[in-house]
């Protein structure tokens, strides 16, 4: 039987049919994309802190209610994603709790702190942008919810990014001070961008695996490659530039060659040592904390509408 399912397991992902909750699947599949669903899921959640530091601070009206609409996005893409997390059989309590207790991880690049108001306009540009060109390979990710879950929060990712360019051209357009506010924060976030993309292939041990089960569709090196080749002309028609000495276009190879990434520094903010670890941890902790009343609010109201039902 085990040896039947296995091979219909396999017979599926050769000819892209997608996996459904119900379907059997190896444990080792199963877990590998709760780990990558649940650290997906954390991301989104975490990724709101950075950005909801500017909410009170935003240059305009018009600029602060994009900005507290993007936030709001993020949380709902965390959503979408614990919910194909629990089509897994894991509870979202689990997982958020392995967050809280730095068992699970969460994108390295929420660890660095936004100094300016560009850091937002650079967040939504390349924090997205990269979150894009990986996040449009998995929506034809083998496993079904995942996939279906990357469809919409792709389409709403794709606007975050567009309105992070839109925010950086006005600054881009803007006074000198503007122009060297962005230019900064394009300095900051630039190489920390690049590691979103996960380690080199060479380093990654849950690459090959990943992409045998059409999991990953493409490798961390082929993601960052073409999110290099996108961005470049991006910075340039912005007038700015890229903190590479080493950045050349290879008209041989058809693709931007790009400087030595600092994997030691990645694998420090990785580990928790990064700039803003502890302080991202802690405001999870205490919205946990401090969201406890609306959880025991909602437990108590979904029992009371059980009981009534039962009694009816
Ligand atoms: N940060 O063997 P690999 C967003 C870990 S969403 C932290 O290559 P894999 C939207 C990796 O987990 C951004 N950890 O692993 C937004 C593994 O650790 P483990 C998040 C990282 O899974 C915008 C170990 O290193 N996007 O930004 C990172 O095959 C604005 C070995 O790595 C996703 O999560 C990293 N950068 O490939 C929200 C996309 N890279 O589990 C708010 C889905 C690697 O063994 C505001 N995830 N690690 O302890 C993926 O595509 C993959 O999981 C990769 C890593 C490509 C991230």
């Amino acid at each position: 039987m085990s040896e039947q399912n296995q091979a219909n397991f396999e017979a599926k992902i050769e000819a892209d049919i997608s996996i459904e909750p119900k379907d059997w699947m190896p444990d080792a599949y199963r877990q590998n994309l709760i780990r990558q669903i649940g650290q997906h899921a954390h991301s989104e959640v975490v990724g709101m802190l950075p950005e909801a530091n500017w909410l009170t601070r935003a240059p305009t009206l018009r600029r602060k209610a994009i900005l507290l609409a993007k936030i709001q996005d993020e949380a709902g893409h965390g959503l979408y994603l614990y919910s194909a997390a629990e089509t897994l059989g894991c509870s979202r309590q689990d997982i958020y709790q392995k967050l809280l207790d730095e068992k699970m991880k969460y994108s390295s690049i929420f660890n660095y702190p936004t100094l300016s108001w560009a850091d937002i306009g650079v967040i939504g540009w390349l924090v997205d942008g990269a979150a894009i060109v990986n996040q449009v390979a998995l929506c034809r990710a083998s496993y079904g919810p995942y996939a279906r879950a990357m469809v919409k929060i792709c389409k709403e990712e794709s606007f975050h990014q567009r309105q992070g360019y839109e925010a950086v051209m006005a600054l881009a357009e803007g006074t000198d001070e503007q122009k060297a506010m962005l230019q900064d924060a394009i300095n900051r976030f630039w190489w920390p961008v690049l590691t979103m993309f996960g380690p080199n292939d060479s380093d990654s041990p849950h690459s090959a695996q990943s992409m045998a089960w059409k999991i990953k569709r493409f490798s961390n090196d082929e993601l960052r490659q073409k999110f290099v080749d996108n961005t470049v002309p991006q910075v340039e028609a912005l007038g700015m530039t890229i903190p590479d000495p080493d950045l050349v276009w290879d008209e041989e190879l058809g693709h931007y060659r790009f400087g030595e990434i600092d994997w030691e520094e990645f694998y420090q903010v990785i580990k928790g040592n990064g700039i803003c670890n502890h302080e991202r941890l802690s405001a999870k902790r205490k919205g946990w904390e401090d969201g406890a009343w609306v959880r025991e609010g909602a437990m108590a109201h979904s029992r009371k509408q059980k009981s009534v039902k039962t009694a009816a």
